[in-house]
Protein backbone atom coordinates (compact mmCIF):
# COMPACT_ATOMS: atom_id res chain seq x y z
CA UNK A 1 0.00 0.00 0.00
CA UNK A 2 1.39 3.56 -0.58
CA UNK A 3 -0.19 7.22 0.50
CA UNK A 4 1.85 9.07 -2.09
CA UNK A 5 3.27 7.33 -5.31
CA UNK A 6 6.31 6.12 -4.16
CA UNK A 7 6.22 5.85 -0.56
CA UNK A 8 5.09 2.77 1.35
CA UNK A 9 2.83 3.13 4.64
CA UNK A 10 4.72 2.87 7.53
CA UNK A 11 2.47 2.74 10.64
CA UNK A 12 4.41 3.31 13.85
CA UNK A 13 2.14 3.14 17.13
CA UNK A 14 4.65 4.39 20.26
CA UNK A 15 3.67 3.55 24.06
CA UNK A 16 4.84 6.28 26.31
CA UNK A 17 4.99 5.35 30.54
CA UNK A 18 3.64 1.76 32.03
CA UNK A 19 0.09 2.11 30.62
CA UNK A 20 1.25 3.13 27.29
CA UNK A 21 3.45 0.18 26.99
CA UNK A 22 1.32 -2.56 28.59
CA UNK A 23 -0.73 -1.67 25.37
CA UNK A 24 1.73 -2.14 23.22
CA UNK A 25 2.61 -5.72 24.75
CA UNK A 26 -1.67 -6.06 24.37
CA UNK A 27 -1.17 -4.58 20.56
CA UNK A 28 2.14 -7.28 19.88
CA UNK A 29 0.51 -10.19 21.08
CA UNK A 30 -2.77 -9.41 18.41
CA UNK A 31 -1.63 -11.67 15.22
CA UNK A 32 -3.17 -8.93 13.29
CA UNK A 33 -0.77 -5.79 14.13
CA UNK A 34 2.51 -7.82 12.20
CA UNK A 35 2.56 -5.10 9.53
CA UNK A 36 2.53 -1.94 12.71
CA UNK A 37 5.95 -0.96 13.82
CA UNK A 38 5.74 -0.79 17.53
CA UNK A 39 8.00 1.22 20.03
CA UNK A 40 8.20 1.37 23.45
CA UNK A 41 9.45 3.90 25.97
CA UNK A 42 9.34 4.59 29.65
CA UNK A 43 11.33 5.65 32.21
CA UNK A 44 10.71 2.77 34.53
CA UNK A 45 13.47 0.10 33.54
CA UNK A 46 11.53 -2.67 34.71
CA UNK A 47 8.25 -1.99 32.28
CA UNK A 48 10.86 -1.84 29.22
CA UNK A 49 12.64 -4.75 30.52
CA UNK A 50 9.08 -6.84 30.99
CA UNK A 51 8.07 -5.55 27.53
CA UNK A 52 7.82 -8.37 24.84
CA UNK A 53 8.80 -6.38 21.70
CA UNK A 54 12.45 -5.76 20.36
CA UNK A 55 12.31 -1.25 19.78
CA UNK A 56 12.10 0.05 23.45
CA UNK A 57 14.02 2.73 25.17
CA UNK A 58 14.59 3.18 28.71
CA UNK A 59 14.42 7.16 28.47
CA UNK A 60 17.22 8.82 30.53
CA UNK A 61 18.91 6.03 32.17
CA UNK A 62 22.00 8.00 32.97
CA UNK A 63 20.10 10.45 35.18
CA UNK A 64 16.62 9.00 35.92
CA UNK A 65 18.26 5.25 36.77
CA UNK A 66 15.34 3.53 35.24
CA UNK A 67 12.74 4.47 38.62
CA UNK A 68 10.22 6.04 36.79
CA UNK A 69 9.04 9.93 36.93
CA UNK A 70 6.29 9.09 39.97
CA UNK A 71 3.89 11.72 38.23
CA UNK A 72 6.09 14.45 37.67
CA UNK A 73 5.33 15.84 34.42
CA UNK A 74 8.55 17.91 34.22
CA UNK A 75 10.62 14.68 34.57
CA UNK A 76 8.93 12.85 32.09
CA UNK A 77 9.60 16.00 29.36
CA UNK A 78 13.20 15.77 30.16
CA UNK A 79 13.64 12.28 30.50
CA UNK A 80 11.95 12.52 26.59
CA UNK A 81 13.44 15.28 25.86
CA UNK A 82 16.80 13.42 26.00
CA UNK A 83 16.10 10.96 24.02
CA UNK A 84 15.25 13.26 21.14
CA UNK A 85 18.37 11.76 18.85
CA UNK A 86 17.03 8.41 19.46
CA UNK A 87 13.55 9.28 18.87
CA UNK A 88 13.97 10.83 15.61
CA UNK A 89 15.99 7.94 14.59
CA UNK A 90 13.41 5.58 15.29
CA UNK A 91 10.72 7.36 13.78
CA UNK A 92 12.59 7.30 10.33
CA UNK A 93 10.48 6.45 7.09
CA UNK A 94 7.31 6.44 9.20
CA UNK A 95 4.28 8.16 7.55
CA UNK A 96 1.74 8.12 10.19
CA UNK A 97 2.56 8.10 13.92
CA UNK A 98 0.19 7.21 16.52
CA UNK A 99 0.92 7.03 20.28
CA UNK A 100 -0.98 6.23 23.30
CA UNK A 101 -0.01 6.45 27.00
CA UNK A 102 -2.16 7.39 30.38
CA UNK A 103 -2.55 11.06 30.54
CA UNK A 104 -2.15 11.80 33.95
CA UNK A 105 1.34 9.89 34.43
CA UNK A 106 4.33 12.22 34.36
CA UNK A 107 6.22 9.75 31.52
CA UNK A 108 3.03 9.81 29.48
CA UNK A 109 1.84 13.51 29.51
CA UNK A 110 5.53 15.00 30.02
CA UNK A 111 6.77 12.47 27.11
CA UNK A 112 4.31 12.80 24.42
CA UNK A 113 4.73 16.36 23.31
CA UNK A 114 8.25 15.23 22.64
CA UNK A 115 6.73 12.99 20.32
CA UNK A 116 4.44 15.27 18.33
CA UNK A 117 7.53 17.77 18.39
CA UNK A 118 9.67 15.50 16.54
CA UNK A 119 6.67 13.99 13.96
CA UNK A 120 6.24 17.64 13.72
CA UNK A 121 9.91 18.43 12.40
CA UNK A 122 9.98 15.62 9.98
CA UNK A 123 6.15 16.28 8.54
CA UNK A 124 4.90 13.36 10.10
CA UNK A 125 0.70 13.21 10.67
CA UNK A 126 0.10 12.44 14.21
CA UNK A 127 -2.79 10.77 16.04
CA UNK A 128 -2.48 10.72 19.95
CA UNK A 129 -4.97 7.63 21.21
CA UNK A 130 -4.17 8.86 25.23
CA UNK A 131 -6.66 7.43 28.15
CA UNK A 132 -7.70 9.79 30.96
CA UNK A 133 -7.31 9.00 34.49
CA UNK A 134 -10.51 7.55 36.52
CA UNK A 135 -12.39 9.52 38.46
CA UNK A 136 -11.11 7.42 41.36
CA UNK A 137 -7.63 8.99 41.08
CA UNK A 138 -8.59 12.56 42.26
CA UNK A 139 -8.45 16.05 40.84
CA UNK A 140 -4.85 16.44 40.65
CA UNK A 141 -4.28 13.84 38.37
CA UNK A 142 -7.06 15.14 36.38
CA UNK A 143 -5.58 18.54 36.20
CA UNK A 144 -2.13 16.81 34.97
CA UNK A 145 -4.73 14.96 32.19
CA UNK A 146 -5.85 18.04 31.30
CA UNK A 147 -2.90 20.44 31.44
CA UNK A 148 -1.78 17.37 29.00
CA UNK A 149 -4.49 17.61 26.55
CA UNK A 150 -3.74 21.73 26.56
CA UNK A 151 -0.27 20.70 25.43
CA UNK A 152 -1.21 18.79 22.77
CA UNK A 153 -3.82 20.09 20.89
CA UNK A 154 -1.98 22.55 19.13
CA UNK A 155 1.17 20.39 18.79
CA UNK A 156 -1.04 17.13 16.72
CA UNK A 157 -3.52 16.18 14.14
CA UNK A 158 -6.08 13.93 16.03
CA UNK A 159 -6.31 13.33 19.96
CA UNK A 160 -8.17 10.67 20.85
CA UNK A 161 -9.01 10.70 24.83
CA UNK A 162 -10.22 7.34 26.40
CA UNK A 163 -11.87 8.15 29.64
CA UNK A 164 -10.18 5.06 31.89
CA UNK A 165 -13.88 5.43 33.45
CA UNK A 166 -15.34 4.11 30.09
CA UNK A 167 -13.09 0.97 29.43
CA UNK A 168 -14.47 0.20 32.71
CA UNK A 169 -17.97 0.78 32.66
CA UNK A 170 -19.45 -2.03 31.15
CA UNK A 171 -17.95 -4.92 33.54
CA UNK A 172 -19.92 -6.23 36.42
CA UNK A 173 -19.08 -5.04 40.45
CA UNK A 174 -17.27 -8.53 40.85
CA UNK A 175 -14.95 -8.61 38.02
CA UNK A 176 -11.63 -9.12 39.20
CA UNK A 177 -9.16 -5.99 38.93
CA UNK A 178 -6.32 -7.68 37.13
CA UNK A 179 -8.32 -8.88 34.84
CA UNK A 180 -10.41 -5.63 33.98
CA UNK A 181 -6.83 -3.79 33.51
CA UNK A 182 -6.12 -6.54 31.00
CA UNK A 183 -9.89 -6.47 29.12
CA UNK A 184 -9.14 -2.31 28.99
CA UNK A 185 -5.40 -2.75 28.00
CA UNK A 186 -6.87 -5.12 24.73
CA UNK A 187 -10.08 -2.78 24.30
CA UNK A 188 -7.46 0.23 23.40
CA UNK A 189 -5.00 -1.94 21.62
CA UNK A 190 -7.86 -2.47 19.49
CA UNK A 191 -8.96 0.37 18.97
CA UNK A 192 -5.37 1.42 18.20
CA UNK A 193 -5.70 -1.33 15.48
CA UNK A 194 -8.71 0.03 14.39
CA UNK A 195 -7.76 3.51 13.61
CA UNK A 196 -4.44 2.26 11.96
CA UNK A 197 -6.62 -0.24 9.63
CA UNK A 198 -8.60 3.27 8.20
CA UNK A 199 -5.34 3.64 7.26
CA UNK A 200 -4.76 0.91 4.31
CA UNK A 201 -8.06 0.40 3.26
CA UNK A 202 -7.46 -0.77 -0.49
CA UNK A 203 -11.02 -0.65 -0.40
CA UNK A 204 -12.49 1.97 0.06
CA UNK A 205 -15.27 3.75 -1.25
CA UNK A 206 -14.02 7.24 -0.04
CA UNK A 207 -11.22 7.77 2.13
CA UNK A 208 -7.45 7.63 3.51
CA UNK A 209 -5.41 9.40 5.71
CA UNK A 210 -5.74 13.19 4.39
CA UNK A 211 -9.68 12.44 4.85
CA UNK A 212 -9.49 10.94 8.54
CA UNK A 213 -7.34 13.86 9.26
CA UNK A 214 -9.64 16.41 7.80
CA UNK A 215 -12.57 15.22 8.98
CA UNK A 216 -11.23 14.89 12.52
CA UNK A 217 -9.77 18.15 12.55
CA UNK A 218 -12.56 20.10 11.29
CA UNK A 219 -14.03 21.55 14.19
CA UNK A 220 -14.18 20.83 17.76
CA UNK A 221 -15.74 17.34 18.06
CA UNK A 222 -16.72 14.60 20.22
CA UNK A 223 -15.73 11.22 19.09
CA UNK A 224 -16.38 7.59 19.92
CA UNK A 225 -14.56 4.21 18.60
CA UNK A 226 -16.06 0.86 18.67
CA UNK A 227 -14.84 -2.30 17.93
CA UNK A 228 -15.80 -6.02 17.55
CA UNK A 229 -14.52 -8.45 16.47
CA UNK A 230 -15.29 -12.36 15.43
CA UNK A 231 -13.29 -15.77 14.49
CA UNK A 232 -14.76 -18.33 11.94
CA UNK A 233 -14.97 -20.94 14.91
CA UNK A 234 -17.67 -18.35 16.52
CA UNK A 235 -20.30 -19.81 14.31
CA UNK A 236 -21.82 -19.39 10.97
CA UNK A 237 -22.63 -15.79 10.81
CA UNK A 238 -19.14 -14.08 11.86
CA UNK A 239 -19.75 -10.67 10.67
CA UNK A 240 -22.98 -10.50 12.06
CA UNK A 241 -20.98 -11.12 15.13
CA UNK A 242 -18.64 -9.00 14.98
CA UNK A 243 -20.68 -6.12 14.64
CA UNK A 244 -22.97 -6.99 17.41
CA UNK A 245 -19.97 -6.70 19.49
CA UNK A 246 -18.83 -3.65 18.09
CA UNK A 247 -22.34 -1.64 18.56
CA UNK A 248 -21.73 -3.34 22.18
CA UNK A 249 -17.78 -1.60 23.05
CA UNK A 250 -17.48 0.59 25.84
CA UNK A 251 -15.44 3.08 24.19
CA UNK A 252 -18.91 3.56 21.18
CA UNK A 253 -21.11 4.62 23.76
CA UNK A 254 -24.52 2.88 22.31
CA UNK A 255 -26.07 2.90 18.76
CA UNK A 256 -27.10 6.55 19.36
CA UNK A 257 -23.62 7.19 19.18
CA UNK A 258 -23.77 6.20 15.54
CA UNK A 259 -27.20 7.63 15.09
CA UNK A 260 -26.65 10.99 15.70
CA UNK A 261 -22.92 11.02 13.61
CA UNK A 262 -21.86 13.67 11.61
CA UNK A 263 -19.61 11.80 10.36
CA UNK A 264 -18.84 7.96 10.66
CA UNK A 265 -16.15 5.59 9.75
CA UNK A 266 -17.38 2.28 9.19
CA UNK A 267 -14.55 -0.20 8.24
CA UNK A 268 -14.09 -4.12 8.34
CA UNK A 269 -10.83 -5.99 8.08
CA UNK A 270 -11.00 -9.90 7.32
CA UNK A 271 -8.75 -12.47 5.92
CA UNK A 272 -8.36 -13.62 2.10
CA UNK A 273 -11.80 -15.67 2.70
CA UNK A 274 -13.95 -12.38 3.51
CA UNK A 275 -16.64 -12.29 0.99
CA UNK A 276 -18.72 -9.71 -0.70
CA UNK A 277 -21.92 -11.33 0.40
CA UNK A 278 -20.63 -11.14 4.25
CA UNK A 279 -19.51 -7.63 3.76
CA UNK A 280 -22.48 -6.63 1.78
CA UNK A 281 -24.92 -8.13 5.19
CA UNK A 282 -22.90 -6.44 7.82
CA UNK A 283 -22.85 -3.28 6.34
CA UNK A 284 -26.28 -3.41 5.80
CA UNK A 285 -27.13 -4.38 9.26
CA UNK A 286 -24.77 -1.34 10.29
CA UNK A 287 -26.89 1.19 7.81
CA UNK A 288 -29.93 0.58 9.75
CA UNK A 289 -27.98 2.49 12.97
CA UNK A 290 -27.02 5.32 10.65
CA UNK A 291 -28.10 8.79 10.92
CA UNK A 292 -29.91 10.43 7.34
CA UNK A 293 -27.25 13.38 7.44
CA UNK A 294 -24.22 11.32 8.15
CA UNK A 295 -21.24 11.49 6.16
CA UNK A 296 -20.53 8.03 5.90
CA UNK A 297 -17.30 6.41 4.71
CA UNK A 298 -17.20 2.80 4.94
CA UNK A 299 -14.09 0.60 3.40
CA UNK A 300 -13.13 -3.18 3.95
CA UNK A 301 -9.45 -4.88 3.63
CA UNK A 302 -8.20 -7.87 3.47
CA UNK A 303 -4.87 -9.29 5.16
CA UNK A 304 -3.67 -12.88 5.30
CA UNK A 305 -3.03 -12.31 9.32
CA UNK A 306 -7.01 -11.95 9.84
CA UNK A 307 -6.88 -15.35 8.34
CA UNK A 308 -10.62 -16.85 9.47
CA UNK A 309 -11.63 -13.80 11.43
CA UNK A 310 -12.95 -10.36 11.08
CA UNK A 311 -12.92 -7.22 12.86
CA UNK A 312 -15.39 -4.35 12.17
CA UNK A 313 -14.15 -0.27 13.65
CA UNK A 314 -16.51 2.13 13.55
CA UNK A 315 -15.35 5.88 14.46
CA UNK A 316 -18.38 8.20 15.12
CA UNK A 317 -17.63 12.50 15.38
CA UNK A 318 -20.26 14.30 16.10
CA UNK A 319 -18.99 17.88 15.51
CA UNK A 320 -20.11 20.76 18.27
CA UNK A 321 -22.49 22.93 17.03
CA UNK A 322 -21.78 26.19 19.06
CA UNK A 323 -18.37 26.72 19.15
CA UNK A 324 -18.55 29.75 21.70
CA UNK A 325 -15.69 31.20 23.24
CA UNK A 326 -17.11 29.88 25.92
CA UNK A 327 -17.34 26.30 24.58
CA UNK A 328 -13.32 26.53 23.45
CA UNK A 329 -12.39 27.70 27.27
CA UNK A 330 -14.55 24.18 28.56
CA UNK A 331 -12.89 22.23 25.43
CA UNK A 332 -10.32 19.99 27.72
CA UNK A 333 -12.79 19.78 30.52
CA UNK A 334 -13.55 15.55 30.83
CA UNK A 335 -17.21 16.05 32.01
CA UNK A 336 -18.84 13.15 33.29
CA UNK A 337 -16.53 10.45 31.61
CA UNK A 338 -19.22 7.78 32.46
CA UNK A 339 -21.87 8.68 30.23
CA UNK A 340 -20.16 10.63 27.51
CA UNK A 341 -18.16 9.24 24.42
CA UNK A 342 -14.68 9.04 24.10
CA UNK A 343 -13.45 13.05 24.38
CA UNK A 344 -11.99 13.94 20.86
CA UNK A 345 -10.50 17.28 20.79
CA UNK A 346 -9.27 18.27 17.61
CA UNK A 347 -6.23 21.19 17.04
CA UNK A 348 -8.69 23.78 15.46
CA UNK A 349 -8.39 26.04 18.86
CA UNK A 350 -6.11 28.34 17.80
CA UNK A 351 -7.53 28.82 14.68
CA UNK A 352 -10.76 29.86 16.29
CA UNK A 353 -9.90 31.52 19.46
CA UNK A 354 -9.89 35.17 19.41
CA UNK A 355 -8.27 37.73 21.71
CA UNK A 356 -9.26 40.91 22.39
CA UNK A 357 -6.77 43.72 23.12
CA UNK A 358 -7.17 45.24 26.65
CA UNK A 359 -6.66 48.49 27.45
CA UNK A 360 -4.03 49.63 29.57
CA UNK A 361 -5.15 52.56 32.19
CA UNK A 362 -2.51 55.45 31.30
CA UNK A 363 -4.06 58.14 32.71
CA UNK A 364 -4.43 57.58 36.12
CA UNK A 365 -1.45 58.94 37.43
CA UNK A 366 0.32 57.13 40.33
CA UNK A 367 3.72 56.43 40.93
CA UNK A 368 3.37 53.25 41.25
CA UNK A 369 6.01 51.27 43.11
CA UNK A 370 8.14 54.72 43.25
CA UNK A 371 4.90 56.01 46.01
CA UNK A 372 6.86 55.35 48.71
CA UNK A 373 10.45 56.73 48.20
CA UNK A 374 12.59 59.67 48.43
CA UNK A 375 11.36 61.31 45.14
CA UNK A 376 14.17 62.23 42.79
CA UNK A 377 13.88 65.86 42.03
CA UNK A 378 16.31 67.40 39.23
CA UNK A 379 14.99 71.30 38.12
CA UNK A 380 11.85 71.32 40.27
CA UNK A 381 10.70 68.08 37.97
CA UNK A 382 9.68 64.50 40.32
CA UNK A 383 11.35 62.09 37.63
CA UNK A 384 9.21 59.58 39.33
CA UNK A 385 6.18 60.38 37.66
CA UNK A 386 5.91 59.53 34.53
CA UNK A 387 7.24 61.80 31.89
CA UNK A 388 3.89 62.11 29.79
CA UNK A 389 2.02 62.96 32.97
CA UNK A 390 4.91 65.45 33.76
CA UNK A 391 4.74 67.18 30.53
CA UNK A 392 0.56 66.94 30.06
CA UNK A 393 0.60 64.76 27.02
CA UNK A 394 -1.93 63.96 26.12
CA UNK A 395 -2.71 60.65 24.89
CA UNK A 396 -3.80 59.51 21.23
CA UNK A 397 -6.59 56.63 22.25
CA UNK A 398 -7.76 56.48 18.70
CA UNK A 399 -11.27 57.42 19.54
N1 LIG B 1 -6.27 1.54 30.81
C1 LIG B 1 -5.25 1.55 31.68
N2 LIG B 1 -4.87 2.71 32.23
C2 LIG B 1 -3.82 2.70 33.09
C3 LIG B 1 -3.11 1.51 33.44
N3 LIG B 1 -2.12 1.84 34.31
C4 LIG B 1 -2.22 3.18 34.50
N4 LIG B 1 -3.23 3.70 33.78
C5 LIG B 1 -3.63 5.11 33.64
O1 LIG B 1 -2.51 5.81 33.13
C6 LIG B 1 -2.18 6.91 33.97
C7 LIG B 1 -0.67 7.06 33.98
O2 LIG B 1 -0.08 5.99 34.69
P1 LIG B 1 1.29 5.35 34.25
O3 LIG B 1 1.21 4.82 32.87
O4 LIG B 1 1.67 4.37 35.31
O5 LIG B 1 2.26 6.62 34.29
P2 LIG B 1 3.61 6.87 33.50
O6 LIG B 1 3.33 7.49 32.20
O7 LIG B 1 4.41 5.61 33.51
O8 LIG B 1 4.32 8.00 34.37
P3 LIG B 1 5.24 7.86 35.70
O9 LIG B 1 4.94 6.53 36.33
O10 LIG B 1 4.83 9.02 36.51
O11 LIG B 1 6.64 7.92 35.24
C8 LIG B 1 -2.80 6.58 35.31
O12 LIG B 1 -3.12 7.76 35.98
C9 LIG B 1 -4.02 5.76 34.95
O13 LIG B 1 -5.13 6.60 34.69
C10 LIG B 1 -3.55 0.30 32.83
O14 LIG B 1 -3.01 -0.78 33.07
N5 LIG B 1 -4.60 0.38 31.96
MG1 LIG C 1 5.56 4.80 35.22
Amino acid sequence: MTTEKTKPVKVTVVGIGNSGVKVINRLAALKESVWLNLIAIDTDAEAIEKCIIHNKIVADMQWRNGIGCGGDVIKGQRSLGRERPRINEMLEDTTLLIVTGGLGGGTATGGAPIFASVAKSRKIPTIFIMTTPFTLEGHSKRRTAEDGVRELLPAVDVLLCLPNDLLFSSLPADFPVGDAFEKADIEVARSILGVSEIMRCKNLLAADLSDFIAIMNKRKSVCSIGVGTAASSDGLNRCHLALERMLESPLLGGTAQMKEADALFLVMTGGPDLNIGETKMAFEIAAKFIGEDSKVIVGTNTDPAYADFVQITAITVKFDKKESKDDLRRINEFGDQRSSPVRTTVNTIESTQVFEQGELPLQNISKGIFLNTTPVNHNGEDLDVPTYQRRMIKIDKGE
